[in-house]
This record gives structure tokens, C-alpha cells and sequence, in this order.
């Protein structure tokens, strides 16, 4: 069967409907937007390529693999005391008014609004801003506190100074989720994961949520539990197929599509295709592979454990467990990715696949008993 086809197919038809969400992150001169972006979404995206000055003061980065467009702005300057505004007044939030009216897909989804607790104290300016975004405009709005590195910590564990900024917050009834961060010590987690977590959850449909998760290259461990939601929903599907009509193992290839989907799926989930055209063609290949031969070879394995026919149980476990094995290869290609710069070696990631999946769907099978 043209498996190869197919796949192209499936990673082609889901490229087309991808909805980038639009995040916009505001703040004063220096608080680290910049540094943030880098951190969470790659130098690639910011710094390389074209950075577009949509004006003065507000600069749109894209690109083609990415699936996120942020707007980055040139932030304003406090010098003695004194806010110059004039770029947020006059370029920002005109700006953030003409998206407004545009389709869904060409307004902000989302503000970061940047405060660094190194400067102290949260000013007036800030706290209007915030106002202004939060509630007149109503857009989705966190409050991320940078520079977190250097404010000394409660005996909760929390930063003294970050504390000081909610309370100014809460008193002037901005109630908004806010996230202490640093972006110049990898280990320092602090809030990172609860931000970037809250701003997939935070997007109005799951084709942008899926491209938030697969755009932050941050948090392995949320495009895993966002993968194994995939992989539940796919593994109901297969059910469902099978369960309105029972039929042979050996037909096994009639959950082939779903399967194929899924896989596709899995890997915008983990933003594969953003990391280069090398790698998701190296992937591609191997999903032929394990699609195609090594499925085969070990169903053939597991008639002893399910019997010869695929039932709703059968079919829920099968994509279920190749879901599950191609999670924990995807995160193995990921994290080498991250440590090393590298391209994944596929294909052995993938020679191990064989007994993951058998492993995976003898451990699902064991649940249900
Ligand atoms: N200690 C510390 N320094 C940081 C952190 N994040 C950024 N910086 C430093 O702060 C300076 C400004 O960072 P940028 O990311 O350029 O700030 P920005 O908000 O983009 O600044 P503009 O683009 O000028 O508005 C740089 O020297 C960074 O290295 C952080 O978490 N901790
Ligand atoms: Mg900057």
C-alpha cells in the first residue's frame, strides 16, 4: 500500500489548516522581552530572518515552519522618573484597535505584559497599561515578571519582590494570572511551565492551542500531556471503527488512516517540522517504515495476547499503544534535539520501536483488565 503517499497526504492537508495564535509581548526598555521570546520559542524565530517593523516601536516576527507570530515591541523608556510613552500610546495600542476588527486569526490572542522586578517597583504606567489591555480591550492578558533571577525569596519560596507587584496589582482589582520568570538560567524554572500552560489553555480553539505547544520549544513535558490527549482521542476513534464492526487482525490495516493521522498529529504537536525541513523529512521516512513493515510484523506478535479479532478493546489499545511508543521516541528526538542542536537519529529512535509498541500495548491491555 502507498503508505508514503499517504503520510505526504496527512502532512500536507494538516500544514493547511494551521492557525498560528498571534502573541503580543508589551513592556519597558530592558525588562527582557526579547530574552524571553528567545528562550521560549528559539533564536530562530526573532533574530533571524525578518523581524518586520510593522512601525516604529512594533515589529512582527514570523516564520514560514513556525507556527506563532509575535509582536514585539520596542517598549517604552522611563529616564528620570518620567515615562516616554509616546511609543505605546501612539503605535502599540492604535495598532492592537485595527487587529481587533480583523478575523480571529489576525487579532492578538494573547498579552504578555512584562514587568521586571528588578526595577523595584510597579508603576502607575504599568498598572493603567495592564487596565487598558486587560479591561477595555479585553484581551487575554498574564502579567510576567522578569528578572526574577534576582529578587530575593519569601519563606514560601516566593519572590519577595514579585509578591510586592501582585499585591499592587490586586489593589487595583486587576485580577490577572501572573508568572515569575528568568530568562538567562536555563535551570531556574520559577513559572515558566504555569505560563507557558496557561497561555495554550488560554487560546480559543485547539488548532491554536496544538500550535502553541508545538511553537514554545521550553517544556518537553507539556507537548507530552498534550500528546497523550491526542492519543486518547485517536485510540476512541479506532474503538469506535472497530467497535461498529468487528473485524480480523489481519485487517488490521483499516485503522491504518487514524493511525497515520495521529502520528502526523503527534509530531506538530512537538513542532518537528519547525526545526527544519531535514528533520521532518528524516521522520517522514521512518513513519513509512514503521506504518508499512514493522507494523506487520508485530501484529503478527500479538495475536497470542488479543486473538485474532480487533474489537473495540483491540483497536482502542492498538493505536493507543503505537501512540504511546511514538510519544516516548518524538521525546527522546526532542530532548536530543535541545541538548545538542542536532538533527534526531532517526532511525534508531525508531529500531526500537517494535518493542515499545508491544510493550505499550501489553501495558494498556492491563489496564482494562
Ligand atoms: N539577570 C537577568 N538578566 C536578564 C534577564 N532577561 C534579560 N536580561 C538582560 O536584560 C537585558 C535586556 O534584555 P532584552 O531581552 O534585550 O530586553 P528587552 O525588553 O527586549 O529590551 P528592548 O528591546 O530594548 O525593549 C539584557 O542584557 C539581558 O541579558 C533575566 O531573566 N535575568
Ligand atoms: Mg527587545
Amino acid at each position: 500500500m502507498g503508505f508514503e503517499q499517504n503520510i505526504e497526504n496527512e502532512f500536507e492537508a494538516q500544514k493547511k489548516n494551521i492557525q498560528k495564535p498571534n502573541l503580543m509581548v508589551v513592556g519597558g526598555t530592558g525588562v527582557g522581552k526579547s530574552s524571553l521570546i528567545n528562550l521560549i520559542f528559539g533564536k530562530d524565530l526573532a533574530t533571524v530572518g525578518s523581524g518586520k517593523p510593522i512601525t516604529r516601536g512594533l515589529n512582527r516576527y514570523e516564520q514560514p515552519h513556525i507556527p506563532l507570530v509575535i509582536f514585539d515591541t520596542e517598549g517604552y523608556e522611563i529616564t528620570d522618573g518620567q515615562v516616554d510613552a509616546s511609543n505605546f500610546y501612539q503605535v502599540v495600542i492604535p495598532e492592537i484597535k485595527r487587529m481587533q476588527i480583523e478575523p480571529l486569526s489576525k487579532q492578538v490572542h494573547l498579552v504578555w505584559y512584562c514587568i521586571s522586578v528588578s526595577n523595584h517597583r510597579i508603576t502607575s504606567f504599568d498598572l493603567e497599561n495592564i487596565k487598558l489591555l486587560s479591561q477595555e480591550l479585553r484581551l487575554k492578558c498574564a502579567v510576567v515578571f522578569t528578572q526574577c533571577d534576582n529578587d530575593p525569596i519569601d519563606a514560601d519560596g516566593k519572590g519577595k519582590g514579585a509578591e510586592a507587584f501582585r499585591e499592587a496589582l490586586k489593589e487595583q482589582g486587576l485580577n490577572l494570572p501572573t508568572f515569575e520568570t528568568c530568562s538567562t538560567d536555563r535551570e531556574l524554572q520559577l513559572d515558566l511551565e504555569e505560563l507557558l500552560e496557561w497561555s495554550s489553555e488560554s487560546l480559543s480553539n485547539e488548532d491554536l492551542r496544538q500550535s502553541f505547544i508545538g511553537a514554545q520549544r521550553h517544556s518537553i513535558e507539556l507537548k507530552r500531556k498534550k500528546a497523550y490527549r491526542v492519543v486518547t482521542t485517536f485510540s476512541a476513534t479506532s474503538a469506535a471503527t472497530a467497535g461498529a464492526n468487528p473485524f480480523p487482525l489481519s485487517d488490521s490495516a483499516l485503522l491504518v488512516p487514524q493511525q497515520i493521522a495521529m502520528a502526523v498529529t503527534l509530531s506538530k504537536t512537538f513542532g518537528f517540522d519547525s526545526l527544519g525541513d531535514q528533520i521532518s523529512t528524516l521522520l517522514k521516512s521512518q513513519l513509512v517504515s514503521i506504518i508499512g513493515k514493522q507494523l506487520a510484523a508485530s501484529l503478527t506478535k500479538l495475536i497470542p495476547i488479543f486473538g485474532q479479532v480487533v474489537n473495540a478493546a483491540v483497536a482502542a489499545t492498538l493505536t493507543g499503544g503505537m501512540g504511546i511508543a511514538l510519544i516516548e521516541i518524538y521525546s527522546n528526538a526532542y530532548r536530543t534535539y535541545l541538548d545538542t542542536g542536532k538533527s534526531p537519529d532517526w532511525a534508531s529512535l525508531f529500531s526500537n520501536f517494535d518493542e515499545a509498541f508491544q510493550a505499550a500495548t501489553s501495558a494498556w491491555k492491563e489496564k482494562q483488565a
